[in-house]
């Protein structure tokens, strides 16, 4: 393949492996970007992702096995498009109506955003099909906020969108807030674990209970929506709003994998990833991230 052939789909699958109709596994690339505060981009993140996941190593040494087999292959499906008549509740909307018609596929979806605003539908869509179901959110921020700057389906209103459907919400990884929602999380007795109570080891000493005192917080059926900048920016660059403090990639994965073992993951979402050129780390360390969150489920 010469280096200017566009690349299809995700992972740079055969064709007998990206088969929607034969494939467990489903990649909705959502590019929204309509109220992104900070740093822009976002709506160009499914495709660097997608681009950077064409170098990944299909075969996974921890796994032992070539991922994309477990799941009988992954589909990529082609982007929903975000013009100016579908913004905020139509773009909601949108992904939902998209998201459920794949899970009655029985597919397992993976949506690719874009802002934060995109977990809103996807979250809508699988707490419809699933009963006992956690929302477990990765994140520097809380995203409770009522309305910001004017819009209630702003990336900072996020989870206080999901709380209105799903009470199950789950925080990890939260450093950054406004009064009123460490307020709302008190009042409503929100799970939402600090990293500075990671980091001081509220939940035990060792680096595993914290993720142990996580999970048992969870219903059986997970769907996890991971902020990018749940990740440390020293690791993660290419963020809307970066925040000092946050995860490596070890003890991510490690979470993951234990989280994979102990509960039924049921959909995910990646968001909140703004490229930064000339950085190609950024988008590949997503991109890995995926891939190896679908071995963890699959497996
Ligand atoms: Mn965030």
């Amino acid at each position: 393949m010469s280096a200017s052939a566009p690349i299809e789909g995700f992972f740079r699958l055969d064709k007998e492996w990206s088969r929607l109709d034969t494939a467990r596994v489903a990649i909705l690339p959502l590019p929204y970007e309509h109220t992104t505060s900070y740093g822009k981009g976002a709506a160009l993140a499914p495709a660097a992702i997608r681009d950077a996941s064409s170098y990944l190593e299909l075969y996974d040494e921890e796994l032992d096995t070539e991922i994309f087999m477990l799941s009988n292959g992954i589909a990529t499906l082609p982007p929903l498009c975000f013009d100016a008549s579908c913004r905020d509740a139509a773009a909601v909307e949108a992904i939902r109506e998209q998201v459920s018609r794949l899970i009655d596929q029985d597919k397992f979806v993976i949506c690719i955003g874009g802002e934060h605003t995109i977990s809103i539908g996807s979250a809508l869509a699988y707490t419809h099909a699933c009963p006992n179901l956690s929302i477990l959110q990765l994140d520097a921020h809380s995203d409770l906020r009522s309305v910001y700057e004017g819009n209630p389906y702003s990336h900072a209103c996020v989870m206080a969108r999901i709380y209105e459907f799903n009470r199950n919400i789950v925080q990890v990884g939260i450093r950054s807030q406004g009064a009123e929602e460490a307020e709302f999380i008190k009042k409503n007795r929100i799970a939402t674990f600090y990293a500075h109570d990671i980091r001081q080891g509220r939940y035990g000493s060792d680096m595993e209970s914290w993720q142990h005192a996580v999970i048992e917080t969870l219903q059986e059926n997970v769907y996890v929506t991971f902020d990018c900048d749940f990740l440390d920016p020293a690791l993660m660059p290419a963020l809307g709003t970066p925040e000092p403090g946050g995860f490596g990639w070890d003890e991510t994965i490690s979470f993951l994998r234990t989280l994979a073992a102990r509960r039924t993951i049921v959909g995910f979402d990646v968001n909140e990833f703004a490229p930064v050129p000339p950085f190609i780390h950024p988008q590949f360390t997503i991109a890995k991230l995926i891939y190896k969150l679908i071995g963890y489920i699959f497996s």
